[in-house]
């Protein structure tokens, strides 16, 4: 779905307000670095407090909007990958083990872990909707000419497949 994509796809905002599909993958690589101590630091020492981030802050310090959304990508699969071989190697008592996140409360690394599933399911929703979203302009123009171009030259129409 992204290697197929125009950089202008990637990276233009479907409303004033709302992330482009980088800015959106940039967010999931980041989110990943968060998520990676906190895995650690619940199961070695269970029952820690957990500050809460705003994310809208860390998009626009790191400037979300100059990401290469590959490299995004690429960084989200290279950190879940660390994430998932150290969940690997976890025991059951350690899936158990749990934070007391500042604004959610007490949650354990099993809660995490199917949190962050769920949080990926909605981002690549959202990144679904962005891609079905109609370019009316562009779309419309490149329409027109193809057509007004074969209707103006019949030996062309012919011979085209
Ligand atoms: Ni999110």
């Amino acid at each position: 779905m992204i290697a197929k994509a125009s950089d202008e796809q990637l990276t233009t905002r479907p409303g004033k307000d709302k992330w482009s599909i980088g800015e959106i993958l940039a967010h999931l690589a980041e989110d990943e670095i968060a998520t990676a101590s906190r895995y650690r630091q619940m199961v070695e020492h269970t029952g820690l407090h957990m500050a809460g981030f705003d994310q809208d802050m860390w998009a626009r310090k790191g400037d979300y909007g100059s990401r290469v959304p590959h490299e995004s990508l690429a960084l989200f699969r290279s950190l879940r990958n660390a994430n998932l071989q150290f969940l690997e190697h976890i025991t059951p008592e350690q899936w158990e083990c749990f934070g007391i996140h500042a604004e959610r409360g007490r949650i354990t690394v099993r809660e995490l872990a199917v949190h962050m599933a769920g949080h990926d399911a909605n981002h690549i929703e959202q990144i679904r909707r962005i891609f079905r979203m109609k370019r009316p302009s562009k779309g419309v123009e490149k329409f027109f000419s193809r057509v007004t171009h074969r209707s103006a030259n019949p030996q062309m129409s012919r011979s085209s497949p």
